[in-house]
């Protein structure tokens, strides 16, 4: 783990170790599968960040797992475009890729309250079939999830992990570890490690079930109502809103590129556009629009006789 006052980084969080030699971030990443950065965002742009998810995912977003989350957040909500690409996460990104540029693949979520039990974020990928994809050294597609809520270590909020996992695949004997932060930490992980966020309490479960047995002969949207039920719970428990953005990345090699090319096959829809700002921005640090979202190049719309 690295503190942003620590050895690793020199002012402004500019890189500060020699290209071409991997850095402890690097290393971290590649034996543990996850790194925490501390303290990367101050109190005032986590309260932000809190005001424009909560306010967007209002009336915009996916009532699903409970909670309510937005794909592809970065094509949707300009300021949060504007954050991702800041100086401060970008630096970190190319710390993190380098010697290579950074790659956006373009998965971008932002939710409130959702639950999320063990997975790994590679199910569809076509290595991950057969398991190659945990032996390949070489894979290094990275997620960093910024959690906008102190989530102490043993709290059912906080994301958990199966530390090295990402080399295994999944291995429920592999110790959890809960990843204990606070509202401006940054935690990246590698997206084949075996992790979960807030679990389904057995009263989320049932709920679930109930919703999805009378939605439909009810003409009731069952995931909206499920959320809804469950977010009157919270409000009378006082329970506070758990929040976060990720955003998915990765040096630019094959590895990245075949990840988020299989993401554009399962969100073969989207597509988004940045404003020039943002363009110019990641630009200027090398960095192509991100994959998944980007306009179909002529040659590859197929149309009637093709
Ligand atoms: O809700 C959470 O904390 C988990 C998020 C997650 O599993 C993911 O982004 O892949």
């Amino acid at each position: 783990m690295v503190n942003p006052t620590g050895e690793m980084t020199g002012p402004a969080g500019e890189p500060s170790e020699l290209p071409g030699k991997t850095n402890q971030l690097q290393k971290d990443l590649s034996s543990d599968g996850y790194i925490i950065i501390r303290e990367l965002l101050s109190p005032d742009q986590v309260e932000r960040l809190r005001l424009v998810i909560k306010q967007h995912l209002k009336s915009e977003g996916r009532y699903q797992y409970g909670g309510k989350f937005q794909l592809h957040a970065m094509y949707v909500a300009e300021e949060i475009a504007k954050f991702l690409s800041s100086d401060v996460i970008l630096n970190r990104l190319k710390e993190i890729t380098r010697p290579l540029d950074v790659v956006l693949t373009g998965e971008c979520d932002m939710m409130i309250n959702t639950t999320s039990s063990w997975h790994n974020d590679v199910p569809h990928h076509p290595a991950c079939i057969d398991g190659a994809i945990f032996a390949d050294e070489s894979f290094r597609v990275y997620k960093i999830a910024f959690y906008l809520q102190d989530q102490d270590e043993h709290s059912p909020a906080t994301l958990k992990v199966r530390p090295r996992s990402h080399l295994k695949g999944l291995v429920e004997s592999m110790p959890e570890k809960g990843l204990g932060i606070g509202a401006g930490d940054a935690i990246i992980f590698d997206v084949r490690i075996e992790h979960a966020g807030q679990m389904p309490t057995l009263v989320d479960r049932s709920l679930r079930k109930f919703f999805e047995r009378i939605g439909p002969r009810l003409r009731l949207d069952s995931q909206k109502a499920f959320t809804l039920t469950r977010s009157a719970l919270r409000r009378i428990a006082g329970t506070p809103d758990r929040m976060a953005l990720f955003m998915t990345f990765g040096p630019s090699d094959s590895c990245t590129h075949s990840y988020a090319e299989e993401g554009c096959n399962r969100h073969s829809g989207v597509r988004g556009t940045l404003s020039a700002e943002v363009l110019k921005q990641l630009a200027a640090n090398n960095i192509s629009p991100p994959i998944i979202g980007k306009p179909v190049a002529p040659q590859q719309v197929s149309g009637p006789g093709t």
